[in-house]
């Protein structure tokens, strides 16, 4: 399995589900901003990640950790449709990345590529206002275990943690202590260490 790969992108989830899983891939080194003939032979749209792997090709992080946990599963990191926690589970899945990482974004944008009288404008400040009132999700589901599913670590907790990484990188401001707690368990974990190492 090729992952095209840059750090502290959104490939950072799959290299991350792909070494909790002891799943064996390599990456590809990509430029969203400069993306070359290969990697866009892979992802026309020039976005991270890619991953290819024999005729499959896919370009949406979560669904790509989905496919990782289908294949190399059975795996806790999976919650079952039978089981009564997958609700929990799906939503948080997706609330990562489309309710807490898509937003961001425009914020990348802003924020690092703006002219300097560009970069506080009523956009961004709405969506930054929005990041943190979508966090009180998380903060509820807190309140009933160390994740997003009880007290189990699953792929719901490298999609949301993904966005908490980046709305750090983009210094959206101070989160609550419940948040940075959990931002820490996640970054401890081995498996993620492995993954941001990879350059
Ligand atoms: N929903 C997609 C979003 C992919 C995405 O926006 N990736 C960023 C890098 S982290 C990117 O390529 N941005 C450049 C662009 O949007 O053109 C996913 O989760 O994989």
């Amino acid at each position: 399995m090729k992952i095209y790969h840059a750090p502290r992108s959104r490939s950072l989830r799959v290299l991350w589900a792909a070494e909790e899983l002891g799943a064996p891939y390599e990456t590809v080194s990509a430029s969203f901003a400069r993306p070359d003939e290969d990697f866009l032979a892979a992802n026309p749209a020039g976005t991270l990640p890619a991953m290819v792997d024999g005729d499959v090709v896919m370009t949406e992080s979560v669904a790509i950790m989905m496919y990782l946990a289908s294949k190399h599963g059975p795996t806790p990191l999976a919650i079952e449709p039978s089981d009564p926690r997958y609700s929990d589970y799906l939503q948080f899945m997706l609330f990562g990345e489309a309710s807490l990482a898509a937003p961001l974004n425009a914020m990348v944008g802003t924020k690092l590529l703006a002219p300097e009288d560009q970069k506080e404008n009523f956009t961004a400040n709405i969506i930054t206002r929005s990041f943190h009132r979508r966090l009180s999700l998380v903060e509820r589901q807190l309140e009933r275990g160390d994740y997003m599913v009880g007290d189990q670590f699953t792929l719901a907790d490298i999609s949301v943690g993904y966005a908490l990484s980046l709305a750090d990188m983009l210094m959206l401001g101070d989160v609550s202590d419940a948040i940075k707690a959990y931002a820490q368990r996640l970054t401890a974990r081995p498996a993620f260490q492995r993954a941001a190492a990879v350059p």
